[in-house]
């Protein structure tokens, strides 16, 4: 057994958000999404649509609008052997196979892969904060999230978020 592997009969459903605003965005997620279902020890057991969303950034706390090319947005959720960080390894690893680069905070990215939620998990170490700590805020996670798993996003969240602008893509 590798590090950070579980034995083989514990596994975790997590919730991972896609995101890309650069190039071929769409092509992009549905390719990580294919990445995603090949990690170690790892199946991806739902996906939800794409969503075309507008850019937001947040630099006071507050989600507002933001220059910048709208993005492709879209969750799965994950059946996982691996141990949360060994699960943020692997999703920078993606990043960066996919041409990532982070000149500036919030820059337009060819991939950005965020962990939502592992398990009941609950973790605040150094370079991983579960459950994400502004998927709250974000109707480009909730919407995404709540067409997979409903139970999980109450509908005080959704309304929060209704006046962010968000088109689900066929
Ligand atoms: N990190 C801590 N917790 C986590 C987690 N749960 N999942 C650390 C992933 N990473 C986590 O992230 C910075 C550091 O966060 C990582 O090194 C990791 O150790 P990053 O991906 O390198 O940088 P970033 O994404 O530019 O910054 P940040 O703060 O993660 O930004 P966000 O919150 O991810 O926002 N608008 C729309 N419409 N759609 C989007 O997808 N995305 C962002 C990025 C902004 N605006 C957007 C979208
Ligand atoms: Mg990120």
């Amino acid at each position: 057994m590798g590090a950070g592997e579980h034995p083989s009969d514990r596994t975790v459903t997590a919730y991972v958000a896609i995101g890309a605003n650069l190039g071929a965005a769409s092509a992009a997620v549905l390719q990580a999404m294919v990445a995603l279902d090949g990690l170690p020890l790892t199946r991806v057991t739902r996906r939800s649509s794409l969503y075309q969303t507008r850019a937001l950034s947040n630099e006071d706390g507050v989600e507002r609008e933001a220059a910048g090319p709208d993005y492709i947005n879209a969750v799965v959720e994950l059946e996982t052997g691996l141990t949360a960080p060994a699960l943020l390894d692997q999703l920078q690893q993606l990043e960066q196979s996919a041409g990532r680069e982070r000149p500036y905070r919030n820059a337009p990215r060819t991939l950005d892969l965020d962990l939502l939620l592992y398990g009941r998990a609950s973790i605040h170490s150094a370079r991983l904060i579960v459950p994400h700590p502004r998927m709250t805020q974000r109707a480009f996670v909730l919407l995404p999230l709540a067409e997979i798993a409903p139970a999980l996003v109450p509908q005080t969240q959704r309304d929060a978020v209704a006046d962010q602008t968000i088109q689900r893509l066929d």
